[in-house]
């Protein structure tokens, strides 16, 4: 439904080089004045290229982000927990689908967009290339891989794009389950015996810096975050928005009873805010490089799994085709 008309060549559509000083004033002063943009509206090239970077980047995580979770669901504790899972994994599947849908509204087709994901062009992000070893990765990772994607990903529902932002507030109602539901597992471990406690400690310990690092690089390397404000496709830094994470983690870890893998992490009075350690961005960029603990793995399960469906996507154009020769005849 989104991509309809999409097919014909739409003439709103610029080449770089052709675009006046005057539509690109013209499209300021839509986005500052709040109007959100849509499909087949005017919009620079260089506004469209990096929506289709941002949002297909946003649906190849969603869809790899499947397999650390996935890893667990045949060895969930009990039919509730695996349950529970299994809907949550089933969910992030359909993010990945409605993003992939509201990038092809920017022209770019799925099989150009996985295509990029499969060469290893496209990234997707960094927090999906760590393992998960134990079932308290999976409280963890709702708790706060989830976290921290609600935190930045609230915001996008404001985005000045029309279909990334709609899409978005279904994804963020459905982030926020997912992140209770990881706080909650968290919570029942760490009211449970020593080793359950123990367990959520290392998960904590092991994924606490790895989420930091989600909300991307510092301000001043952030390459895309200056344009990307101006034109309201992001409303806050990633610094702002990881600020902000650590605000509202920091006071859950002390109720879970648990302690944050940073010496430097402390409330800070008169800045209102929490202190924190530098992250160690040289982790960040081999991760971002491809030399993660699992970047190897996740990429050669997600080739494997496109290569297996093939006949799905075979049979579903073969079905198609009859039902427009039908209907034709
Ligand atoms: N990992 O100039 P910057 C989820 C790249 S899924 C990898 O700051 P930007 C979930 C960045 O792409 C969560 N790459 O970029 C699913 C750029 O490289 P390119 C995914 C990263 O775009 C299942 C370069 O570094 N959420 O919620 O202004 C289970 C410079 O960065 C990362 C989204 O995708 C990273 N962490 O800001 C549970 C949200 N960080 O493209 C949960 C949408 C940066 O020039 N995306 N890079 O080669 C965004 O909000 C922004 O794209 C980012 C980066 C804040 C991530």
């Amino acid at each position: 439904m989104y991509t309809q008309g999409l097919d014909q060549k739409d003439k709103a559509r610029p080449a770089a080089g052709e675009e006046t000083a005057a539509q690109q004033d013209a499209f300021q002063a839509r986005v500052d004045a709040e109007e959100k943009i849509e499909p087949k509206e005017w919009m620079p090239a260089a506004y469209r290229r990096t929506l289709v970077r941002q949002i297909s980047q946003h649906a190849h995580s969603e869809i790899i982000g499947m397999q650390p979770e996935g890893n667990w669901l045949t060895r969930a504790p009990s039919l509730k927990r695996k349950a529970i899972l299994l809907a949550k994994v089933q969910d992030e599947a359909g993010h990945g689908l409605y993003l992939y849908s509201a990038a092809e509204t920017l022209g770019v087709s799925r099989d150009e967009m996985v295509g990029d994901l499969l060469s290893g062009k496209a990234k997707y992000s960094s927090i999906f290339n760590y393992p998960t070893l134990t079932w308290a990765d999976i409280g963890a990772i709702g708790w706060l891989v989830d976290g921290a994607a609600i935190m930045n990903q609230i915001p996008l529902c404001r985005c000045s794009y029309g279909p990334y932002a709609r899409a978005m507030v279904r994804v963020c109602k459905e982030e926020s389950f997912h992140q209770r539901q990881g706080f909650e597992l968290m919570l029942e471990l760490c009211r449970g015996t020593g080793a359950q406690k123990a367990m959520a400690q290392d998960a904590l310990d092991r994924w606490w810096w790895p989420s930091l690092m989600m909300f991307g690089p510092n301000d001043a390397d952030s390459k895309h975050s200056a344009q990307s404000m101006a034109w309201k496709i992001k409303r806050f830094s990633n610094d702002e928005l990881r600020q902000k994470f650590v605000d509202v983690t920091a006071p859950q870890a002390e109720f879970l009873g648990l302690r944050i893998p940073d010496d430097d992490l402390a409330w800070n009075a008169e800045t209102g805010h929490y202190d924190f350690g530098e992250i160690d961005w040289s982790e960040f960029h081999q991760v971002l490089a491809g030399n993660g603990p699992c970047n190897r793995e996740r990429m050669e399960k997600r080739r494997a799994a496109h290569d297996n469906g093939a006949w799905v996507r075979e049979a579903a154009e073969a079905h198609a085709a009859k039902r427009a020769a039908r209907d034709a005849a």
